[in-house]
């Protein structure tokens, strides 16, 4: 009888366990189901961004932009259709890539039909991109399916705006999708890559409380440089997030936000916060290590937001579409 017992009580253990692995990503998911769904990503990565370095850091961005609106179940990629989709919404009016995400999910669905799904493709897409711009790799958890719904209004309640939330704010919104002050100012060091477009941050220069001023937050300098870049109601120019190393995934991020020279005020923002201050202040003494492991574990961390795992969701055939 006793022994029945403990055999009993290990089946309960061992089926818990299998049920808490079957809600959750792991590393390798795709190991028996299609061994070479990474290394599939990572050889079209490499040949996209040795074409065009620039699109790493809009393929960054558009992890995290599908990951804080519905969570990481590949929202972001699917096209308007009765109702206008995030694709649509105007905080993605400057993603770029999409192209790309198409182009690799081709390659996945000739490799494993109806395996891999577009959710996953944006977390390891969003890998390989740092690492390509000499960043940290990490291993991604695997597993996600993919949502069934996109609206585009949601990206403008869910997305951190780059002007006008204080770190207060920001540290809110980051803390509602479960993630930390912390992660907050190293997530915040993926403004080390990539541009943006003048009018994300053009009230600074021109218009800050909306009598004619500039942010008095902003150095001088480099306030009088941004200027001669981008007039007033401009829309299209793009001017780089860390200047001269925008194809460099380091910390030269933080050396800027210590300097009052952040391009967003979210990114001055962190000199008004007891933590994320000093984490600036310790990137600004070198400490690249640190930064490189926090990166990584912050993205896993971003990467787990509100996941659809087990027979949630579906694994979209074409990422733009529902099945
Ligand atoms: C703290 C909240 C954040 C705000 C307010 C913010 C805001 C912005 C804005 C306004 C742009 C410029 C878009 C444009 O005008 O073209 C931008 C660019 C960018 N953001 Fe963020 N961001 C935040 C956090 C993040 C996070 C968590 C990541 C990724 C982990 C990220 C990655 C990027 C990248 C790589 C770019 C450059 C994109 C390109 O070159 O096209 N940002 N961000
Ligand atoms: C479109 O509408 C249908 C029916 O209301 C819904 O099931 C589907 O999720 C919607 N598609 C998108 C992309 O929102
Ligand atoms: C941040 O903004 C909110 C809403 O405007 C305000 O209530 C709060 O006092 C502000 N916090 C800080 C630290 O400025
Ligand atoms: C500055 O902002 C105010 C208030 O938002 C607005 O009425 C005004 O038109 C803006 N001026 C310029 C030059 O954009
Ligand atoms: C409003 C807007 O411009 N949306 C754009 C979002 O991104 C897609 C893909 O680049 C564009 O086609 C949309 O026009």
């Amino acid at each position: 009888m006793a022994s029945i017992n403990v055999f009993l009580k290990l089946f309960i253990v061992l089926l818990a366990l299998s049920l808490a692995n079957a809600q959750g990503l792991k590393v390798g998911f795709y190991k028996k189901t299609c061994p070479q769904a990474e290394a599939i990503v990572l050889n079209e990565m490499k040949r996209v961004i040795s074409l065009a370095p620039t699109l790493a850091a809009p393929l960054l961005r558009m992890h995290f932009h599908d990951c804080f609106v519905r969570g990481c179940d590949g929202s972001i990629l699917l096209n308007s259709k009765n109702r206008t989709a995030e694709k649509d919404g105007i905080p993605n009016l400057s993603l770029r890539g999409y192209g790309v995400i198409d182009g690799i999910k081709t390659k996945l669905e000739k490799a494993c039909p109806g395996i891999v799904s577009c959710s996953d493709i944006l977390a390891l897409v969003a890998r390989d991109a740092v690492q390509l711009m000499n960043g940290p790799t990490w291993s991604v958890p695997t597993g996600r399916r993919d949502g069934r719904v996109s609206i585009a209004f949601e990206t403008l309640i869910e997305l951190p705006p780059p002007f006008g939330a204080n770190i207060t704010q920001l540290k809110n919104m980051f803390a509602k999708k479960g993630l930390s002050v912390k992660d907050l100012v190293v997530l915040s060091g993926a403004h080390t890559i990539g541009t943006s477009h003048c009018s994300s941050f053009s009230q600074r220069l021109y218009n800050f409380t909306g009598k004619g001023d500039a942010d008095p937050s902003l150095d001088k300098h480099y306030a009088a440089r941004l200027k001669l870049k981008c007039k007033p109601n401009d829309f299209t120019t793009l001017a780089e997030l860390d200047p001269g190393s925008f194809k460099s995934f380091d910390g030269g991020y933080y050396k800027l936000v210590a300097k009052r020279r952040g391009l967003f005020s979210s990114d001055e923002a962190l000199l008004h916060d007891g933590e994320t201050k000093a984490y600036v202040a310790r990137q600004v003494a070198g400490a690249l290590k640190e930064f490189f492991k926090d990166f990584a574990n912050s993205m896993v961390r971003m990467g787990n937001i509100e996941v659809l795992t087990g027979k949630q969701g579906e694994i979209r055939k074409q990422c733009g579409f529902v099945n």
